[in-house]
């Protein structure tokens, strides 16, 4: 069964995409955590990074290329941001499709808590 990202790249949900290449789709997430907060996804379905192989390095470096790019479209580059990727149910990780979030727009504690 798709997992709900998947219907979101072939455009069976809707979602507001703000960048997309051949390796990802990136879109706002529904309940955002900050002013800038969207969602770098790779068009191959991958769990998370603990499912990931030597076969996914470079998908794994253009999603993080992929979220500096969209930092940089969201006017956030020069501010800061943090790019967090929950792996795990146990790290709040909901959706099972790897995927990357950018937050930005407001100050970020350390630690997260
Ligand atoms: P995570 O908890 O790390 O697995 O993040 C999943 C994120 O996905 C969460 O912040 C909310 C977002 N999300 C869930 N369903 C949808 C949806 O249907 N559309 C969009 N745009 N985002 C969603």
């Amino acid at each position: 069964m798709p997992t709900l990202f998947e219907k979101i790249i072939s455009r069976d949900i809707p979602a507001d995409i703000v960048y997309e290449d051949e390796w990802v789709v990136a879109f706002r997430d529904i309940n955002p955590q900050a002013p800038v907060h969207v969602l770098v996804v790779p068009r191959k379905p991958l769990v998370n990074v603990a499912e990931a192989g030597p076969e996914d390095a470079e998908l794994l470096g253009r999603v993080m290329l992929a979220a500096a790019e969209v930092a940089r479209r969201e006017g956030v580059a020069a501010s800061g941001y943090r790019l967090v990727l929950n792996n795990g149910e146990g790290a709040g990780q909901s959706v099972f499709h790897l995927h990357c979030h950018v937050l930005g727009g407001r100050g970020l504690r350390w630690p997260p808590g």
